[in-house]
């Protein structure tokens, strides 16, 4: 049996499954990823390493620079959800998939029609200003220029988690609820290089663990299932 036609089997007999996504979920909806063949990482902006700007201390110390690159690289205005998106919106629906833990940030998923959807990473579609914390959305911080400020005159900053940032608890501990009770626990699309959230493979207890990836990964040898493919073609196969 070919590992596509073993993946349809392992999804039909199972009923909670979850999918743990990363970057690589998105790029066939025209969003780059980190670490992939087109990813952001492979050159420098504006003579800065892609990884150094989107830290705390970076946004604290140049907010300007912080934004300019952020508007350009990370925001994606007229980005749709992809075939995988929309197929894992389909096995929720049909009661087999419990739960996405996502890194990203585009909110496609929610975009494809998934309810239970745990960004670890935030989202580009949040955004509140570090003084009043009023509530700002996407086309607010699309639109804007230099250094988006709120009607109370503080910073409007994206509710994405930056590097040197803590990942907020609670949706960590529904992360972890939600693996460990898995039957089955499908990873796609990510390096599997950030930690903590890399951690998660590891809590899972079942024996249907299948890594979708276009590269290998590090975690390659502990899955049952492991398919170097384009996401897409892999989750066409199940309509
Ligand atoms: P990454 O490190 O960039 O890894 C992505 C992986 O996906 C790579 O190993 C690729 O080979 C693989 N890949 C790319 N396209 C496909 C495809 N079509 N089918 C199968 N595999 C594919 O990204 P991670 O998510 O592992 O890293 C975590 C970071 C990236 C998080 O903090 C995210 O917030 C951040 N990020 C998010 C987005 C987004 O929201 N769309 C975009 C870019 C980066």
């Amino acid at each position: 049996m070919n590992e596509i036609n073993k993946f349809i089997e392992m999804v039909e007999e199972s009923d909670n499954i979850v999918f743990f996504g990363g970057a690589g979920v998105s790029t066939e909806s025209g969003i780059p990823d980190f670490r992939g063949v087109n990813g952001l990482y492979l050159n420098d902006y504006d003579g800065l390493k892609p990884e150094e700007i989107i830290s705390r201390p970076f946004f604290d110390r140049y907010p300007e620079k912080f934004y300019k690159f952020y508007r350009d690289k990370m925001l994606f205005k007229n980005a749709k959800p992809s075939t995988t998106h929309l197929v894992l919106a389909k096995l929720e629906e049909r009661g087999k998939l419990k739960g996405i833990v996502t890194q990203n940030i585009d909110g496609l998923h929610q975009m494809a029609g998934s309810k239970n959807v745990i960004e670890i990473h935030g989202s580009v579609h949040r955004n509140y200003c570090m003084t009043c914390h009023k509530f700002y959305d996407f086309n607010f911080i699309a639109d804007s220029t230099g250094i988006p400020r709120c009607e109370c005159g503080g910073i409007v900053k994206p509710d994405v988690v930056l590097y040197n940032e803590s990942l907020n608890e609670n949706d960590i501990n529904k992360s972890i609820s939600l693996i460990q009770n898995a039957d089955m626990l499908i990873i796609g699309g990510t390096s599997l290089t950030v930690y903590p959230a890399a951690g998660f493979v590891d809590l899972y207890r079942g024996n249907k663990l299948v890594l979708i990836n276009k590269s290998e990964t590090s975690f390659d040898s502990k899955a049952d299932l492991v398919i170097n493919d384009s996401l897409g073609k892999v989750f066409e196969a199940l309509t």
